[in-house]
């Protein structure tokens, strides 16, 4: 048998993070060619890991609050996606059936600049740029994730909307060839297509993103690929995946899980820790692979940001 010693930046698969791994990775494109020989190894590595090679071009996001990311693997194998399964495990498994090609993105209403244009052409309208953010489910998980996208507000800046725009509708795909859960039909466990809705100036804010990728390449299937919102200091179900339509509209949009169960779910599901879900608390959140519970934060941290939106409301009735 033989046996050979490790060369130093060869470490073994549990001896380093799918975060450190991505950054180790980094640091190799930046080496270049003299790096090649070691790269390729890395890159092998990678793929054991399942941590996608970087493919978009965009701004690296600083960090400043260091968050601590999630990894790839975490991020991508546990899933709310109701077209799917309601099985948080399983969505990757069903993904694939996904069909995201020749996608036709439609923004209509209450916009001087109505548009009907294929993903790939509205990328290119945009500068992209990394948005590591943390992500608060309504189910009380939580995770922090690297992003890549353009903000909403961008688009929006692009259609011109029309003094009558009080509020921007997103809707996601509805194709029973693409989603088990749609070919359903009325046994299907919920109405689609999925909706959901932001004021205008909540999506006129800095922080709403349109997500296309993340750690550096496309979006997951899984995670909604090829275009989907993300709201960082709303739960989780505000950030519709998959997205084909988006309309500026006068009224306030009847969202997927108001329209559900109106009891339990309204419009805003801003991220508030002193506001009970009536079946459950909302003190605390489950980070996805951490054991012990962390005190989930006002508008999910992002209070700074968001908080002068909703000054003067009822934050226990405008749930
Ligand atoms: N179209 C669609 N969008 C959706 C959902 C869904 O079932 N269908 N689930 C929502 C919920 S409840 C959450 S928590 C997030 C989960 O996103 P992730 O799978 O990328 O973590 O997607 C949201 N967007
Ligand atoms: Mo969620």
């Amino acid at each position: 048998m033989k046996i050979f010693k490790k060369p130093s930046w060869q470490l073994s698969e549990n001896e380093v993070t799918p975060k450190e791994l991505f950054e180790k990775r980094r640091d190799f494109i930046k080496l270049g060619a003299a790096s090649l020989v070691a790269s390729s190894a890395l890159t092998e590595l990678l793929a054991k890991e399942n941590i996608p090679t970087p493919t978009l071009n965009y701004i690296k996001d600083t960090n400043p609050d260091n968050l601590k990311l999630n990894t790839f693997e975490q991020i991508t194998s546990h899933n709310n996606f109701y077209e799917f399964t309601t099985n948080q495990s399983r969505v990757k498994d069903l993904a694939h059936t996904l069909d995201t090609d020749n996608w036709l993105i439609t923004i209509d209403g209450e916009v001087e600049k109505p548009l009907e244009i294929y993903f790939e052409d509205l990328v290119k309208m945009f500068d992209l740029e990394e948005r590591i953010y943390r992500f608060r489910c309504v189910e009380g998980w939580s995770m922090v994730v690297p992003w890549v996208g353009f903000p909403l507000k961008e688009l929006v800046k692009k259609v011109k909307p029309l003094s009558s725009a009080k509020y921007v509708k997103f809707e996601t795909l509805y194709d029973p060839f693409s989603f088990p859960d749609q070919k359903r039909g009325k046994l299907g466990v919920i109405d689609y297509p999925y909706v959901e809705g932001l004021r205008i100036d909540e999506a006129m804010n800095d922080l709403p993103l349109l997500a296309v990728g993340l750690y550096g390449d496309s979006m997951p299937k899984q995670n909604g690929a090829p275009i989907r919102l993300i709201v960082p200091w709303k739960y989780g179900f505000k950030s519709i995946k998959s997205v084909v339509k988006v309309s500026f509209v006068k009224e306030e949009p009847l969202n997927t899980w108001q329209k559900e169960n109106p009891r339990e779910y309204g419009f805003y599901a801003n991220v508030n820790p002193n506001v009970d879900h009536p079946r459950w608390s909302q003190k605390r959140e489950r980070v996805l692979g951490s054991f012990l519970k962390q005190k989930t934060l006002m508008y999910n941290g992002y209070e700074k940001e968001v908080a002068h939106l909703y000054k003067g409301m009822d934050l226990t009735k405008y749930i």
